[in-house]
This record gives structure tokens, C-alpha cells and sequence, in this order.
């Protein structure tokens, strides 16, 4: 008779399990009253790598949320999920927008790289101050940052064309460094060997972490044995004095490295 019993609460267990696996996936079942869904937006197209950026663009009382889509169009919604505007590229955008004051007038420019080859400047009201050509697709998120120190903000990016750029806030080319292979890791900026300089670090499909200085002369690599997509993160984890570069290839590994000796493109 236990027997019984509990091969029928096996039998209605297997038909719950089974019902719910047949819910559409965006309906949220066991614990739904934990849970309130405010707003959605669809963009008919998948929302695949482009994070959404949450900024108050103009500095007034309501922050503004912009991504990308596979559909080529950057998206700016209100707080409410209401669309302000939107713009169209030719290519999916795959890319973080990053938005900053380049120009130092207020209001938050927005910064992007598309499928159709072109880094992208909108200002908030969704007008193109600039675009940029590379000469392949851009995955790799830009970076902003005053990386020369000369109260003026930069942009780095990374493109499928084998090069790392390093823009001004106008969007002019001032140098580039080509790698053996596409740039999908989004560089990372610090000043890794505290002499008051920034480093640009950053992977490369070529297998090889980079680091950079400021002008784009190559300062060390460091190989390992596939793919690097992943964007580098930079600390100090024991408190030693010296920076740690933390990262992950396609093989599956994070690796943690140091400088302790002379930098060199030993094979990691
Ligand atoms: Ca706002
Ligand atoms: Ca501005
Ligand atoms: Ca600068
Ligand atoms: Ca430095």
C-alpha cells in the first residue's frame, strides 16, 4: 500500500515537472510573488551582448537606460521603459554603449561599436556627432577614459579587423596597434605599474593578452593557448604592492598573472 502511494505521488509529481516545463519560459511559476515584472520592451531582434547602460543623460531628474540590438538599432527608454528614441546602424549591435561627456557641455554622449564596422557617436537626443570606420565588424565595448592625462577623454575600441584604436573625443584616429587576430575583449585601463601612466590591456583572438602604454607602444604580451574574448580585470589582490591581471581564454581557464620580473611574450 506505501508502495502504491508513492509511486502515485511520483506519477503527479512527473505530471507537474512535465506541465511547467511546457510554460513559456518568461513566465515565472514556483516563486512568482516574489517577484513583479514592471516593464518589458521588445525589439523583435535578440538583445544577444550589448548590456544596458543606465545614465541620466542630461542631468535632469530622470535616468535613461540605452543598449543595443541584433537589429542594428541603439535603443534610449526612459526609467519607465518608454522609448525616447532610437537610432539605426547597419549592423547588429553587439557592443556596450558607453556614455561619458566628451565634450564637457552637460549633457552624456553615447559611444558604441555596430556590426557595420562603425564606432558611433550619438549625443542624447539621438543626433550622430561622429562615426568612426574600422575595417571589420565590432563586438568589443569601447573604453572612455583621459588615458594620455590631458583633460581631454579618449576612446579605446577593439575590432574584428585585428586592431585596437585609440580615438579622440572627435572621433580622430590617433594610433592604432594591430594584434595577429580579431578583438572581441573590451580593453581595460589602469595605471598597472603606479608610475602615474596609464596602461591599455586588453586580449586578442591571436591567443595573446596585451598591455600597452598610452602612445600604443607595446609594453609586454603574454600567450596563452587560445582565444581571449574576456575583458581584463585589474587589482591588487593580496595587498603585496604589485597589480594582478585577471582573465579568461576559450579554453575555459582564468588565469591570474604578475609582473615580477622583465616583462616578456612568454608563453603562459
Ligand atoms: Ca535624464
Ligand atoms: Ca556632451
Ligand atoms: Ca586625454
Ligand atoms: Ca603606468
Amino acid at each position: 500500500m506505501q508502495g502504491k502511494k508513492s509511486s502515485l505521488v511520483t506519477i503527479l509529481e512527473l505530471i507537474i515537472i512535465t506541465s511547467a516545463s511546457y510554460l513559456p519560459s518568461n513566465i515565472i511559476t514556483s516563486y512568482s510573488s516574489a517577484f513583479t515584472l514592471k516593464w518589458f520592451y521588445n525589439t523583435d531582434f535578440g538583445i544577444s551582448f550589448s548590456s544596458p547602460c543606465i545614465m541620466n543623460l542630461e542631468q535632469d531628474n530622470e535616468k535613461e537606460i540605452v543598449f543595443g540590438s541584433d537589429n542594428g538599432k541603439i535603443y534610449c527608454l526612459n526609467s519607465y521603459g518608454k522609448e525616447k528614441w532610437t537610432y539605426l546602424t547597419n549592423g547588429d549591435i553587439k557592443s556596450l554603449p558607453i556614455v561619458a561627456d566628451l565634450n564637457s557641455d552637460g549633457f552624456s554622449e553615447i559611444v558604441v561599436g555596430s556590426y557595420d564596422n562603425y564606432v558611433y557617436c550619438l549625443n542624447h537626443l539621438d543626433r550622430l556627432i561622429w562615426k568612426f570606420k574600422t575595417n571589420e565588424e565590432i563586438l568589443s565595448s569601447p573604453c572612455i577614459a583621459d588615458i594620455d592625462r590631458d583633460n581631454k577623454l579618449e576612446i579605446m575600441v577593439g575590432s574584428y579587423d585585428n586592431k585596437l584604436y585609440y580615438l579622440n573625443q572627435d572621433g580622430l584616429p590617433k594610433w592604432s596597434h594591430i594584434t595577429g587576430n580579431a578583438i572581441y575583449s573590451s580593453p581595460t585601463i589602469c595605471d598597472f605599474d603606479n608610475d602615474n601612466c596609464y596602461e591599455i590591456v586588453f586580449g586578442s583572438d591571436d591567443h595573446t593578452l596585451f598591455c600597452l602604454d598610452y602612445l600604443g607602444l607595446l609594453l609586454w604580451s603574454y600567450q596563452t593557448n587560445d582565444k581571449i574574448w574576456s575583458s581584463p580585470a585589474i587589482a591588487d589582490l593580496e595587498n603585496d604592492g604589485l597589480n594582478d591581471i585577471l582573465f579568461g581564454n576559450n579554453e575555459g581557464n582564468l588565469f591570474c598573472i604578475t609582473i615580477t620580473g622583465t616583462p616578456n611574450s612568454g608563453k603562459g
